[in-house]
């Protein structure tokens, strides 16, 4: 029986007359796994108890610079100037949760199923997916569907991101592609189904924070990757370990982390946050503020055209007139073809100079010597324009949910 035990190991009676809510032998056992050590005294711990060691975790651990939107689930974005590398390193990569990351995220042991109508339902360890299947290392962007959202007016509720809930990463990993014609596509398949070991805010283990799938066409292309790697290291526990999807250019929903199954199915998938209005727009233009039914709206599939000043930093006090103006552009599942900049609030534009994508589902990087005329407050405002002739709008294209705002970015400066 689990009397209380003495620091020297000796049994004696409890001083607690109500034990049982004391933490007993199991929960014991578990939290001096978590401080890795035995604890002398840990019979007199109460349940629910945190040890200090971890009571301040930094959920931001490993991150530079990001600003938290909120704690539970965990929300961070990155400031633009942050964005500047062609690359984003993991430390800048922004964060979005829906529920709570899982405890164990050790790629042993970790598996992944893929089954529904497939032929070869398959269930495979992370070696087994790098044994089997060709390992390729791409630059991908994630952009959070909701990027922007700050900016709505009226107001849309969710995480008021402003401009950082997008990255470009370099992930290494096996073509999702590669894995779901080994594990043969039926006839009848029209959506992926994409499950991961995250828990529901409510920690209620009969329900997902989040499930999404694609169109099997965007499934079986060649850029969406099951990932175990982000940055030549093992993902970031915030950020999916041991495993996740890549499906670049789409809201950053479709990319399921901690990636557990794959579902292939014969309807729309309707996991948690397929249905109503998350991730969805309207089928058509709105005015600011409609109410819109829920059979109005349509699931959201690529992002649009975008771009984004990295550098000078906004609020900059420049004592030099000659200025590099840096950033990023991209269209998901398009390229970008030209970035014009304006400094005289778009009266004229000029073209920056424009990388191509280093593969494809990468952004472009785009650069620009500015030279301003005399000292004062100056904008820099950007527009994209892609590979389909789109260009980014100047106002907000406004809808319920506050989704895929892809105005112009401008940041102010100031010349000493
Ligand atoms: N399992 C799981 N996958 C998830 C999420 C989640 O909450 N749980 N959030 C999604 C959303 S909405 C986005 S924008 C991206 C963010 O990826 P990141 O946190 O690595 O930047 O992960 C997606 N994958
Ligand atoms: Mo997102």
């Amino acid at each position: 029986m689990s009397a209380t035990r003495t620091p020297t190991g000796t049994s004696a009676p409890s001083l607690d007359t109500d034990r049982r809510r004391l933490l007993g032998g199991a929960g014991l056992t578990a939290l001096s796994a978590m401080v890795g050590a035995a604890i002398p005294f840990g019979a007199n711990l109460r349940r629910g108890f945190v040890p200090a060691a971890f009571a301040q975790e930094d959920l931001l651990a490993g991150k530079d610079g990001l600003v938290m939107l909120g704690d539970r689930p965990l929300n961070a974005e990155t400031p633009p100037y942050l964005l500047d590398d062609p690359i984003t390193p993991t430390s800048r990569h922004f964060i979005r949760n829906n529920g709570l990351p899982p405890e164990n995220t050790s790629p042993d042991g970790w598996t992944l199923t893929v089954d529904g109508l497939v032929d070869n339902p398959m269930t495979l360890s992370i070696d087994e997916l790098k044994e089997r299947f060709e390992v390729v290392t791409m630059a991908l962007v994630i952009e959070c569907g909701g990027n922007g959202r700050a900016f709505f007016e009226p107001p849309a509720s969710g995480n008021q991101w402003t401009y950082g809930a997008v990255g470009c990463s370099e992930w290494t990993g096996v073509r999702l592609r590669d894995v779901l014609e080994a594990a043969g596509v039926q006839p009848g398949v029209i959506y992926t189904a994409h499950e991961g070991a995250d828990e529901h805010l409510s920690r209620d283990p009969d329900k997902l924070p989040i499930s999404r799938g694609v169109p099997i066409e965007k499934a079986l292309t060649d850029d969406v990757l099951i990932a175990f790697e982000q940055n030549g290291a093992p993902i970031h526990r915030q950020h999916g370990a041991p495993l996740r999807l890549v499906v670049p250019g789409w809201p950053g929903s479709c990319s399921q982390k901690w990636l557990t199954r794959i579902w292939l199915r014969d309807v729309v998938h309707d996991g948690a946050k397929m249905t109503g209005q998350s991730y969805r727009v309207p089928n058509r233009p709105v005015a600011p503020g409609e109410e819109v039914a829920d059979e109005d709206f349509v699931i959201m599939e690529r992002m649009p055209v975008k771009s984004l000043i990295t550098a000078p930093a906004t609020g900059s006090e420049l004592a030099n007139p000659d200025v590099e103006v840096r950033g990023h552009a991209w269209s998901g599942d398009r390229t970008v073809e030209r970035v014009d900049l304006s400094i005289d609030f778009g009266a004229t534009w000029f073209p920056a100079e424009l990388s191509a994508p280093i593969n494809d589902g990468a952004w472009q990087n785009f650069r620009a010597e500015v030279d301003f005329p005399m000292a004062g407050y100056y904008e820099v405002w950007a527009r994209a324009t892609d590979s389909d002739g789109v260009m980014q709008p100047f106002a907000i294209d406004w809808n319920p949910k506050g989704y895929l705002n892809n105005t112009m970015h401008r940041i102010g400066l100031r010349l000493l």
